[in-house]
């Protein structure tokens, strides 16, 4: 069901609260959690897939590998965290456990982990030096448990693995610190004994609610944060923050309308659940030699940071360590390269001290001084919702305002580039809304 009734006109809905005729009913609208607007504001997260299949070279392990092919020998995750704050990324999510069920902290649940391993004479903790590591450096650690294992006995027999499942979900819940995100991966391939697991997800939302209240979880059905429905890094256009959960009930729900849904989300969405869109720096998730010279570009980088923050959604850029268990150079460097694009095209915000004149449909800025603008970055309010759904940019030049891009939604950030005008006057002007747009600061560059 549309619900239509609360789509109100721009012109009402840029004035203050008490322009909005008293007979309009505004819904009760969303708004992100505290923890969901710093993440959004974080933009950026760094994904990390390393465990078995990084010394197996493969992407999905079957689960008969042995602990004893783990071993990295120069592990160093303080160098992790070191690249992905040169990057600019503000979070950072590693696999604690994968496909193949092996698990990079000593578990008290299965034989089938660190523990069993050569590295560090079986005394070592991925988990335990990843957290450290990041938070030395500034950066939230999260994590990835995959509810898929394809090691553990008990998969497949439904009640049995959920438990198990939960109990190591507990141990990362309490034994190493707060956990900015829990990402849950949709797979869900047949256990040994040929039977289907069901996950049970609200036992799994429990679980993380109580342990920790603060941390977001991730799947295509959230709760708390959304796939974006590729792995490709590229977010739909709209893209709105909510979404009606119905739709979705659980993580790996499949139906006609979901890539749809996780793409864009709604307009008129009950729930606050932003998108992130992850992707891969290499065409695989784990790190294998071959593909050392299959490191994206920075331009390509620079592509998908527009295609997704750009967007109104994270970027969740995966870097796999090697078997040394570092990060490559290759994609030390692209890192440290793509951090200083994104700081060099933003350098110089010519709207910074502009004169900033709130118009009946939106704003208006005089800038210091002509400038030659060829990006815009928009930005709503979002702790009091998001509302824009159709807003175009323009600059005053020759006498005239001329729309250099138009748009639908902003969200928590848009950017738009055009080619560039030099202008000492530039307006958004919002052309529909759901609701009173409230813009945040507005940066041209
Ligand atoms: C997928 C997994 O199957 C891949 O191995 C990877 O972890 C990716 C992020 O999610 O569904």
């Amino acid at each position: 069901m549309k619900r239509r009734d609360f789509f109100i006109s721009s012109a009402a809905a840029l004035g203050a609260a008490a322009c909005v005729p008293a007979t309009l009913a505004i819904p009760r609208f969303q708004v992100p959690s505290r923890s969901q607007l710093w993440w959004q504001r974080a933009e950026l997260g760094l994904f990390t897939h390393f465990g078995m299949n990084t010394f197996t070279d493969r992407e999905w392990g079957d689960g008969h590998e042995s602990p004893s092919q783990f071993n990295p020998t120069r592990f160093d995750a303080r160098q992790w965290a070191r690249a992905a704050k040169v990057g600019g990324f503000k979070y950072v999510i590693l696999t604690a456990k994968h496909h193949d069920g092996f698990c990079l902290w000593p578990t008290k649940y299965t034989e089938h982990s660190v523990k069993n391993s050569p590295w560090r004479d079986g005394h070592g903790d991925v988990v335990r030096e990843f957290v450290n590591a990041m938070r030395a450096e500034g950066l939230r650690p999260g994590l990835y448990l995959s509810p898929w294992d394809r090691h553990e006995h008990s998969y497949g027999d439904s009640p049995r693995y959920n438990q198990y499942y939960v109990a190591q979900l507990t141990e990362l819940l309490t034994q190493y610190g707060p956990i900015v995100e829990l990402f849950f991966d949709g797979a869900n391939g047949e256990g040994p004994n040929g039977k289907k697991q069901v996950y049970d997800w609200p036992l799994i939302h429990r679980t993380v609610r109580k342990l920790q209240p603060d941390a977001l979880m991730f799947s295509d059905a959230g709760p708390d944060i959304r796939w974006i429905g590729n792995e490709r890094g590229i977010a739909g256009d709209p893209n709105w923050c909510t979404v009606n959960p119905a739709l979705v009930p659980y993580a790996g729900f499949d139906a006609p309308q979901v890539g749809e849904w996780l793409q864009h989300g709604q307009a008129d969405g009950t729930t606050w659940r932003p998108g992130e869109a992850d992707v891969s720096i290499r065409p695989g998730w784990f790190h294998h030699e071959a593909e050392n010279a299959k490191v994206r570009s920075v331009e390509n980088l620079m592509e998908l940071y527009f295609a997704s923050v750009g967007r109104n959604a994270n970027l969740l850029l995966n870097v796999p360590p090697t078997r040394e268990g570092l990060f490559h150079e290759a994609d030390a460097a692209r890192l440290a390269e793509f951090g200083a694009r994104v700081r060099d095209v933003f350098a110089v915000n010519h709207a910074a001290r502009a004169r900033v004149t709130r118009t009946n449909d939106g704003l208006e800025l005089e800038l210091r001084a002509n400038a030659s603008i060829g990006i815009a970055v928009l930005r709503e309010q979002i702790e009091r919702g998001q509302a824009v759904s159709r807003y175009r940019v323009e600059a005053f030049a020759s006498g005239a305002w001329l729309p250099v891009s138009r748009g639908t939604t902003i969200g928590h950030k848009k950017i738009d580039r055009f080619s560039a005008v030099t202008s000492d006057r530039w307006r958004i002007v919002i052309e529909e809304s759901v609701r009173r747009p409230e813009l945040g600061e507005v940066g041209l560059y």
